[in-house]
Order: structure tokens, then sequence, then C-alpha cells
């Protein structure tokens, strides 16, 4: 059975007004593969331009109020200007400072690691880099440091696996030192690439296992992306809710890697089956404070549009979710009613939402379709006249 339309039209609108995801600066500028990358005259090159189209993609959905921001990228120099210079971008755009990104994979120096070099003095550098990181947190007063590292070998034999382990307990135990009480760590891990052999933080164990090495205040992070095929991702969130280490998402959906390719455009029901285990966490009462993060960056698609389509389709998936008869699910699991089960679970998977998504924007004063609102506000031909006749700036590499 499932729920009838008004006990599923509620939920909805409770799961829609307290659903956020946060956008990343680096989704709006011009990345590439390492393979090259096709300049979009209408991607952002300055941190304005990032902050305006942050601001737009929240405007139409009404769900992105923070921006992720790349230190290397996005506060360069990280001066006192740097910091000014992005909380005035703040006020003029309604969005704010969200998780600060280190950048330890750039520089020339980390070519065989950053926190993990068998080189004290470049592992003391990447150390500075990641405080300076923390204090940029601070600054901005934003809550998390996502900490992505690109350390790791391709080849056997080549490096000591367990030094490394070592040095980069060491790291984490000086960062998280720096905290602030608001603030947070959170480890990512990913199996493989750029490193073909080792990566340092591979899978949820070890990023667990860093992250209780670090201290009370370090979190995992779930790149969706960042997993071998065929893993279940939805049994890893529940370890990490059971444990209370889950500390966040990066949300991106794949075919074969780390593809990043716009959410639930491969598989939209694993997303359903990771949004399940955190509404039923948070139906079960569990103490939780997950960062729900997209680490997108389109070279095809238009990056607003692709932004816009994959906060939707986060929404609807996000309320599909909720329209899980819970109850009736806890109580076909005990009796063990297998096929009753599933169709009372997949069944909240196929209902269409949209009505019920467009319903609530309404009501909210959101545009019911921000795909199409977003093509009528003629936004994107306007920042594609402005930029694309100046010189676009620095690829970034997401
Ligand atoms: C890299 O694969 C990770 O997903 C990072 O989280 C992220 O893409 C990066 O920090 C952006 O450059
Ligand atoms: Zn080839
Ligand atoms: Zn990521
Ligand atoms: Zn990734």
């Amino acid at each position: 059975m499932s729920l009838s339309e008004s006990v599923a039209f509620d939920r909805a609108v409770k799961a829609l007004d307290s659903f956020r995801i946060e956008i990343p600066s680096w989704g709006f500028a011009n990345t590439g593969t390492r393979f090259g990358k096709f300049v979009q005259a209408a991607a952002a090159s300055t941190i304005e331009e990032k902050f305006a189209d942050a601001g737009e993609v929240n405007r139409l959905t009404g769900a992105t109020p923070t921006l992720a921001l790349h230190v290397l990228w996005d506060l360069p120099s990280g001066s006192p200007h740097d910091v000014a210079n992005v909380r005035a971008l703040e006020k003029r755009y309604g969005v704010r400072s969200g998780s600060i990104n280190p950048n330890l994979f750039q520089d020339q120096e980390y070519k065989y690691g950053s926190l993990c070099n068998p080189s004290a003095e470049v592992r003391a550098r990447a150390l500075g880099h990641m405080v300076k990181s923390i204090e940029l947190g601070q600054q901005l007063g934003s809550r998390d440091v996502s900490l992505w590292l690109a350390d790791g070998s391709n080849y056997p034999g080549t490096q000591s696996i367990r030094n490394r382990i070592e040095w980069l307990e060491d790291a984490l135990r000086t960062a998280h030192a720096h905290l602030a009480p608001e603030q947070r760590l959170l480890v990512e891990y990913k199996p493989f690439e750029p490193a073909f052999y080792h990566t340092d933080i591979a899978d949820w164990g070890m990023a667990m296992h860093l992250a209780r090495e670090a201290g009370p205040q370090a979190r995992v992070l779930v790149d969706t992306g960042h997993h071998y095929a065929g893993q279940n991702i939805e049994q890893i969130v529940a370890w990490l809710l059971h444990t209370g280490m889950l500390g966040g998402f990066h949300f991106n959906d794949r075919r074969y890697a780390d593809d990043d390719l716009t959410l639930g455009s491969i598989d939209p029901y694993q997303v359903f089956r990771i949004f399940h285990e955190i509404h039923s966490a948070q139906s079960d009462d569990l103490q939780m404070d997950v960062a729900f993060m997209i680490d997108q960056s389109h070279n095809l698609k238009g990056k607003l549009e692709a932004m816009v389509q994959t906060v939707a389709t986060a929404q609807e998936m996000w309320v599909k979710a909720a329209l899980v008869d819970r109850e009736e699910l806890a109580a076909l699991q005990t009796s063990c009613e297998l096929v009753n089960a599933e169709e009372t679970f997949r069944g909240a998977f196929w209902r269409d939402v949209r009505p019920m998504v467009a319903t609530w924007r309404e009501k909210r004063g959101i545009p019911a379709d921000p795909l199409a609102a977003l093509r009528e506000s003629g936004y994107v031909e306007r920042i594609t006249r402005e930029r694309g006749s100046r010189q676009v700036g620095v690829a970034s590499y997401a």
C-alpha cells in the first residue's frame, strides 16, 4: 500500500523544506579531463562569477544556499582581502561560503604525494596548506573542511604503504588540533585515480580510521563516484550512520569510475536507496549531521543547466525516499514478507513526485519548473555574451 495523496504531500513538504544541497564553485568554471578541455563561453572565471551563478541556481531551486570553495582556485592568496571580497559576494548574491576544499594535488611538489610524501619538507608544506584552509574556514564562518588527497603510488614496491599511513595520521591529528569548536574535518576516500596502484585513503574503512585518529570533529565524506562498480554504497552509508561517522556526501553519478555525471542520470534508484537510509535513520532518531554536497563539473552540458537539473533531481529523489511507508516496511521486514517489503520500498521509487515538488515550489515562491525558468530568464545568454568576449581564466581540474 502506498501513502495517500494527502499524507504523501505533507511528507513531501516537510522533506523539501528541510532539504539543502551545496553546489561546488568548480562546477561553474571551465574544467577539463586529462585529455583536454572544451571551453564554454559562459563559464565563470572569477570568484564573483561563481557566486553570481550559484545565486542564480539558489534563486531557481531554493535549495542551494551555500557554495563549496576550493582554496587554490577561489582564495588563491588567502589574504584578508580575499576573505573580505568573498564576504561581500556572499551578501551580494545571497549565497554563503560552504565547505572549504584544500588543494593538495596541483602543485609540482606533490608529484609523490602531499601529506604522505616521503619528503618531510613537502609534508610540512602540505600540512601548512591544510592549516591555512582551516583558518580560512574560520574567517569565512564556514563549517566543514573537506579533505581529498590525490596521494598514492602507481607501482608495487615503490612506496611504503605503512609509513604513509603514519605520516597521514600525524598530519590529520595536527590539522584537527587547529579546528575551531564548530568546525569539522571531512575525510574523503577514493579507490583509484590519479594513483593507479595504491591510493592512501582508498575506502571508507581507511577514511573512518583516519577520522577517528584525527579527533572527535572528523567524519567521513562519501563521494558516490568513488567506489568500485557494483559496490553497495547504501550499506556503507548505513554503517557510517550506525557508527556516527557519516559527515557528508559528494553527490554525482557514474557509469564506470569517478565520472562526475549528473546525479541520477545513470542510476536514480541508487540515490533513492541512499536517501532512504538517511530518512530511516532520521525517523529512528539517530544522531546525525550530514552535509549534502554536489561534486560535479560539466564539460559538455551547460553548467547552469546541469546544476539546476542536478538539484531538481536531488529534490525529487529525496521526496521519493521520504514517501516510503517506513512503519509498514518495518513490519514487513520483521515478518520477512519479501515481495511485499520490496514492493513497498520500490513503490515509493516509482511514484511520480514531480507534481508534488512543483506544487511545493509554487507555495514557496520558487519557479515550478526551474529548468524552464532558467531558459526563460535569459541568464545564460547574458553571461555568454558578457564573459565570452573576455579571455577565459585558468582551467580547473575537478
Ligand atoms: C576528486 O576526485 C574528489 O572527488 C574531490 O572531492 C573533488 O573532485 C575535488 O576536490 C575538486 O577538485
Ligand atoms: Zn587509450
Ligand atoms: Zn569528491
Ligand atoms: Zn571525485
